[in-house]
């Protein structure tokens, strides 16, 4: 049989760390940066927190949609850009949508947890959006980081986690999602939608329910899925209900190529978990929120992205061999 292994281009420009001699995770599959955080909470001097942030390769650079809080505590998304992914740059004001063509006008009121996903021409942008006051998955396209142009939402009230496959599946556009209610959530699993145009979409399928343990209370996708030689790399946030409120943890699983909302594997243990200070004392204690991933087919290396406490956005590495 033939090494498994990622589907993809070749980033040796990625952000990289070899895992420390003592890799104090559970599993060690996943080990901490060592500057983490990455972006600190006052980057800019609008927001109050920049967590759960999505970032992509863009011609040689890094680009990236960033959830930023402002100072009234008003969730917003600012477009950012960075040479290695490490340094960043990010607007002070937030992304003012165009209508993309055809579309028309949609006011803005909050937008949350971005994630960023290039497919075929450009990159689409879904995001937990507020429609009518309520959170579904608003979804947009950019061809540089500059302009974005919103379509429809995705569905109706109430959605979050909204995660777009990288590449069309038996000839649709593919979206993962977590249907919730109004509030914290106190549910939650994996969907898996079909759309032909990236407007009307169906042919939903489940996904993933809760498990056991850390991933009890709901789940989550987090980074856009990793296209592998054996299916599909999904990271995902699971969330305890613990006496002190939810605890957001991450884990992995592997969905088939061709029919994602089929699970192959699963992990039991998770891989991250809030453990370090700046995961477990924030704006939200206890909060390790994956939202996007780098990747590097040639080594198989994996920089994953994600909000700690919902206050600062840090990162993580891991092989995809191990
Ligand atoms: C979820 C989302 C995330 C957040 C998490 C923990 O419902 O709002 O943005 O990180 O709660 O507060």
């Amino acid at each position: 049989m033939s090494k498994a292994e990622i589907i993809g281009p070749e980033l040796p420009n990625i952000p990289w760390e070899e895992r420390p001699p003592e890799c104090p995770e559970h599993s060690g599959v996943v080990w901490r940066y060592s500057k983490n955080p990455v972006i600190p909470r006052d980057l800019i001097p609008s927001s109050n927190s920049i967590f759960n942030s999505a970032v992509v390769p863009y011609q040689g650079e890094f680009r990236g949609v960033f959830r930023c809080d402002d100072k009234r505590r008003v969730m917003q998304i600012h477009a950012g850009r960075s040479k290695d992914a490490l340094d960043w740059e990010i607007d002070n004001e937030r992304i003012h949508f165009q209508p993309a063509e055809g579309f028309e006008p949609m006011e803005w009121g909050y937008g949350y947890d971005p994630r960023v996903c290039w497919i075929e021409d450009r990159y689409y942008v879904t995001w937990c959006n507020s429609f009518a006051g309520w959170p579904t998955i608003g979804v947009a396209y950019t061809y540089d980081f500059e302009t974005f142009y919103q379509m429809e939402n995705a569905f109706l009230p109430f959605n979050r986690n909204g995660v777009l496959f990288p590449r069309r599946i038996n000839g649709n556009f593919a979206l993962l999602s977590r249907p919730s209610d109004r509030g914290h959530t106190p549910f939650g699993e994996i969907y898996y939608s079909e759309s032909p145009d990236m407007t009307y979409w169906g042919k939903h399928r489940l996904v993933m329910r809760p498990a056991g343990g850390w991933q009890s209370t709901k789940i989550g996708a987090g980074p856009i899925p990793i296209e592998t030689t054996e299916g599909w790399l999904m990271f995902y946030h699971g969330v305890l209900t613990s006496c002190n409120g939810f605890v957001y943890s991450m884990g992995a699983a592997l969905l088939d190529m061709h029919q994602p909302w089929k699970v192959l594997y699963r992990t039991e243990p998770y891989l991250l978990h809030p453990k370090e200070i700046y995961e477990q004392v924030g704006d939200v204690p206890n909060v390790a929120f994956p939202c996007a991933a780098l990747t590097d087919a040639a080594t198989g290396r994996i920089a994953i992205y994600y909000g700690g406490a919902d206050t600062v956005t840090c990162l993580a590495f891991a092989k995809f061999d191990e």
